[in-house]
């Protein structure tokens, strides 16, 4: 299935004059404040979310999977589901692939379908967490980690051979997520762990063609429930520091134990230059991998506080850094769950660019502890929604993504395209 241009142009003329009163009325608003409006649009339509190939079928927990219908059975549906997400949002404009999940048979004709929807291929993932069937060795002890030599050579060739995937489609990075570690005391020696997987993760470091990055992703646990190699941000960076300019740290928010500061990390890893970019999700337990922004969309505003003031710093724009959901669907069509993730980092990154810096920095060195929380809290309480759908229509998206996305029955046609009983790869 496909949406044409004339099929959003009509919705968003049915919806123009609502939305062009709310627009007027915030710009009002925002330029007493002395915020111009259009350039605040100008960076959200610059901004762009990656989806994961993962994504797009109905999640499963460890309990089950309930599986929706016409859901992709393919990596070319796959991509046809990102380009949907793209018509309607014009946001979502590439893919990330998980590598053995979606293996591009054929690069070139995969890569020319992209492009007829307008979409890139991101990052890589590899895949040394699962064990594949036809394998030699099992990960059932870690992978890159792993005692016995032979295993960390397999992982290692995965790992290659993930790149060589990557360098057919037009990637620029491997993003590597590590479920080493032990379920019990005494089960591993932490500090040849950590040797181990410094040691292999060199030998892919190697083979990283010029223009890559690797990037590192660290989670505090599960599966493993004891300890984790790469457990947090602090061994993520060493290990990046180790590695070389090419490595960097990715930041999963679900990734951390309770209550972390996860914008403090943000700031410390970008004052560095070494934040690679992000896995949006949101939780209120652990590794939830909910929608983005239902649960503590505060503190994603903070976390964007600190992503828009370290790219300043750094003089760096917002396409020079990864930005992908992963997140997973339990109880949602996955298509409407990620049209939302995306709304949702909008709507954060637009109240972000609303701070007014100056004062900001005033209250702060007044030591103006109530004025200091009034700015953030003023930027996060204003309804930035008609500049978030502005950004859309000017990039020929849709005013309502959702609302479209219904009116047009997008589902009831995947499920009459590709059956109701089918299932995506992935978790
Ligand atoms: C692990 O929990 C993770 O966040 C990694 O990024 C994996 O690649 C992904 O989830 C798999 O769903
Ligand atoms: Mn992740």
């Amino acid at each position: 299935m496909k949406i044409d241009q004339y099929q959003i142009d009509q919705h968003n003329d049915s919806l123009s004059q609502r939305h062009d009163n709310h627009l007027r009325f915030l710009k009002e608003q925002l330029g007493e404040q002395g915020i111009n409006a259009s350039e605040v649009i100008s960076a959200l339509a610059a901004f762009q979310v990656a989806i994961p190939s993962w994504a797009l079928g109905t999640g499963g927990t460890r309990f089950g999977r309930f599986s929706g219908g016409g859901e992709p059975r393919s990596l070319e549906e796959k991509v046809e589901d990102v380009g949907l997400l793209h018509a309607l949002n014009r946001s979502s404009g590439s893919i990330s692939l998980h590598i053995p999940w979606d293996i591009p048979q054929q690069a070139e004709s995969i890569i020319s379908l992209a492009s007829s929807l307008d979409l890139k291929f991101d990052a890589v993932n590899s895949n040394t967490f699962q064990d594949q069937k036809d394998q030699a060795h099992s990960y059932k002890f870690g992978s890159l980690s792993h005692v016995d030599p032979a295993v960390r050579k397999q992982a290692v060739e995965h790992n290659i051979e993930v790149i060589k995937y990557g360098k057919d489609l037009g990637s620029k990075a491997l993003s590597i997520w590590l479920s080493d570690g032990s379920c019990f005391p005494g089960q591993s020696n932490f500090v040849r762990a950590f040797q181990n997987t410094l040691e292999s993760l060199q030998e892919i470091y190697a083979e990283l063609p010029a223009d890559w990055k690797v990037y590192v992703e660290y989670k505090a646990y599960e599966p493993n429930f004891y300890s984790t190699v790469i457990q947090d941000w602090g061994s993520s960076l060493l290990f990046c520091q180790k590695l070389g300019p090419k490595a960097d740290v990715l930041v999963d928010l679900g990734h951390h134990l309770p209550n972390a500061n996860i914008e403090q990390i943000v700031a410390t890893l970008m004052m560095e230059g070494r934040l690679a970019g992000f896995h949006f999700n949101d939780s209120k337990y652990g590794d939830d991998d909910l929608t983005v922004g239902s649960i503590r969309p505060y503190m994603l505003f903070l976390i964007f506080v600190e992503l828009v003031e370290g790219m300043k710093r750094a003089h760096r724009s917002a396409d020079t850094y990864a930005w992908m959901i992963d997140a997973s669907h339990n109880v949602k069509d996955p298509l409407e769950d990620l049209l939302q993730s995306v709304e949702a980092i909008l709507i954060s990154y637009a109240q972000a660019l609303l701070v007014d810096r100056k004062k900001l920095e005033q209250a702060r060195n007044q030591n103006d502890v109530v004025l200091a929380q009034q700015i953030l809290q003023n930027a996060f309480r204003t309804d930035v929604r008609p500049l978030v759908r502005e950004s859309m229509r000017l990039s020929g998206g849709s005013l309502d993504p959702i609302g479209l996305f219904r009116n047009l029955k997008v589902r009831n046609e995947l499920m009459n395209e590709r059956g109701r009983v089918t299932v995506a790869t992935g978790l």
